[in-house]
């Protein structure tokens, strides 16, 4: 009776050590299924990241992009439908059987909460530098967006609200008189800065009532040897997105700038 006993005991234990073993495999394979699933979306993000440069986008995933994944108008759409992740999908703003045809964009799905932002890099995403150009406006940083103008406005066209985000930093560089100022998606001169609607003259601090002098419209207005900066984000849909930047009075030996210029995000 004992020596069955063990027995039976012996051969629980070897199920109990299979089951274990078999349970570890289909944890790795799982693993790396879905490490291959990722890293082949990455790898697919990053192509198409590098293709999008001043190229049509509509055909450039065609042959890889997952048929699992509808082609809804937005990355707001994407969202609610149900896709988390952030990574280059593709939408058709416009609709299936109507003008443009589908292409890839860049989905921001994780800043926000319940949005799921259309996103549009563009080439001056780069801080950079104002440095010796005096007279107002005449250091011009033109920005060319990865997505052709008509798929730019099928995106807004669909999308409730549109933001881009900008920033200067300045040491004794003004905004005041046009100094500082950017160029609207039709060529208008705005000289809202980030925070501010358009029509309004200055920067977010300006309009709170918070500017480091506050009798000024920007931080940068103060105009000293001090490192001031001036930011917040762009949200008139009309306007959207920033054609060119145009920065001056950095002509002095200790007067110069920063701009930052996010991308364009929909939703
Ligand atoms: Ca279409
Ligand atoms: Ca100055």
């Amino acid at each position: 009776m004992v020596g069955a006993c063990k027995h039976i005991q012996a051969m629980f234990s070897v199920l109990v050590c299979v089951g274990i073993i078999l349970m570890c495999l289909s944890f790795v394979s799982t693993s790396r299924q879905i490490d291959d699933k990722l890293e082949g979306f990455q790898k697919l993000g990053h192509t198409l990241r590098k293709r999008s440069y001043g190229i049509d986008n509509g055909d450039s995933s065609a042959t890889s992009y997952p048929t699992s994944i509808p082609i809804l108008a937005s990355c707001d759409a994407l969202k609610k439908a149900g896709f988390g992740f952030s990574g280059t999908y593709r939408i058709d703003p416009d609709g299936a059987s109507n003008g443009l045809e589908p292409f890839s964009v860049v989905c921001d799905m994780t800043s926000d909460l319940s949005l799921g932002y259309t996103t549009v890099h563009h080439d001056k995403e780069e801080d950079g530098d104002v440095n010796g150009f005096e007279d107002k406006g005449s250091f011009r940083v033109s920005v060319t967006y990865d997505l052709r103008r008509e798929q730019i406005e099928a995106i807004k066209a669909v999308s409730s609200s549109c933001r881009q985000f900008i920033k200067y930093e300045c040491i004794g560089s003004l905004f005041k008189d046009r100094h500082q100022h950017w160029i609207s998606f039709y060529g208008r001169t705005m000289v809202n800065w980030g925070g501010v609607p358009t029509g309004i003259r200055g920067c977010a601090c300006g309009v709170t009532g918070t500017c480091d002098d506050p009798t000024k419209l920007c931080n940068c207005d103060v105009n000293d040897d001090a490192p001031r900066l001036d930011q917040g984000y762009l949200t008139d849909k009309a306007t959207l997105p920033v054609s060119q930047l145009r920065f001056g009075d950095t002509g002095g030996a200790k007067e110069k700038g920063v701009y930052t210029l996010g991308p364009l995000q929909c939703a």
